[in-house]
């Protein structure tokens, strides 16, 4: 849907949490009220801030720390972990090397996924099987980081329980065999104050315009810095600042035609002005690898204009599982891929 929204609603779920696991928390006066604020969120914006998430404040800090600490180090050090086809393409990606919309974004990465093990989802799969790369330096980085994923994976879960009693659906909807085994993406993310870039390879975007693909993505911002933007139905950029003690969530592609386009998955971009380095923590809750690419049967209510006459050659994506998929598989490409390729295609013909 969409709309043209001004600023990020801010939604307190902490009486959600308290209720989550009572059978009757659908009847619940305060249950219900988050519930009505996140369907008008998923549905207006595609973006909200969410407080009272129960994550400890000083763990929070803790990631960005250390995310800091690795981005610092010397180059040498960091290519140490560099994501290659043999992780699974997972580990360290230097400046410019991600490309969005034809563009280098200006920012350093360590990405993370799901660790899947070889056969698990056959010679689709194959290219994403490997474990994560953690690197000696912070020696805390990966203790800090395994206990962030699992808290963040369980709060995904839980949001989505409220987001699946918004859509008129039981809370379990988005578990099972849609994403009961989540194919979670951590991306750690480094902004360089762009005066720090060599010239020639300096281009004005953190990170260029898109949707990302799956269910819902929580961000864990630095502090102060003010550099994602989000995309209202006008064409207007609205800031989503840090804001403390809160995550900023948004909905994902797959969660727009699980729901038959009820929800919005909305254009947003990083742009770094501060003379700060800027870092963040993209956490992406994400369907089953295998899961069924089709929308709720007990949410029907907007039909979603999706044919499937697409290819992958000329198309382009920020997230990290979609580039590989369009560079490696190219006319391969499942069907599930090509309806998440067309919503994006949509998109990217918005951006000016
Ligand atoms: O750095 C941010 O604030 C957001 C990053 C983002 O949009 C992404 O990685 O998809």
């Amino acid at each position: 849907m969409g709309s043209d929204f001004q600023a990020i609603p801010i939604i307190d779920i902490s009486a959600f949490l308290e209720k989550i696991d009572d059978p009757r928390m659908g009847d619940d006066k305060e249950v219900l009220e988050v519930i009505r604020q996140l369907d008008d969120a998923c549905k207006e914006a595609g973006f909200f801030y969410v407080k009272g998430h129960g994550i400890p404040d000083s763990l929070v800090k803790e990631v960005k720390d250390a995310t800091r600490k690795f981005f610092n180090l010397p180059y040498e050090e960091k290519v140490k972990i560099k994501m290659t086809s043999a992780s699974g393409h997972r580990g360290y990606q230097e400046v410019a090397e991600n490309i969005t919309l034809g563009k280098p974004d200006m920012h350093e990465a360590i990405d993370c996924y799901s660790e899947m093990e070889p056969g698990k989802y056959g010679a689709l799969g194959q290219p994403l099987e490997g474990s994560n790369l953690w690197p000696d330096y912070p020696s805390n980085f990966k203790v800090v980081m395994e206990e962030y994923i699992c808290l963040l994976k369980d709060l995904s879960r839980k949001i989505m329980r409220g987001i699946a009693l918004a859509l008129g659906g039981p809370p379990n909807a988005f578990e099972g065999d849609r994403a009961g085994d989540s194919f979670w993406v951590m991306r750690l993310l480094g902004y360089p104050v762009l005066s720090d870039i060599p010239e020639m390879q300096r281009t004005d975007t953190g990170c260029g315009a898109h949707t990302d693909y799956g269910l819902l993505t929580l961000v864990n911002q630095d502090d102060e810095i003010n550099a994602l933007q989000v995309r209202n139905r006008s064409g207007e950029w609205i800031s989503a600042p840090p804001i403390p003690c809160t995550f900023v969530c948004n909905i994902g592609d797959m969660l727009k035609i699980w729901s038959n386009g009820l929800y919005e998955s909305t254009l947003h971009r990083v742009i770094n002005n501060s003379p700060k380095y800027r870092v963040s923590v993209a956490f992406f809750y994400e369907p089953n690898f295998d899961a069924a690419v089709e929308p709720f049967d007990f949410y029907t209510g907007v039909p979603l204009d999706v044919h499937f006459d697409v290819t992958a050659k000329d198309l382009h994506s920020a997230v990290p599982m979609t580039r590989w998929m369009r560079r490696e598989m190219q006319e391969s490409l499942m069907l599930p891929m090509k309806l998440l390729i067309y919503i994006n295609q949509q998109n990217y013909a918005a951006v000016d």
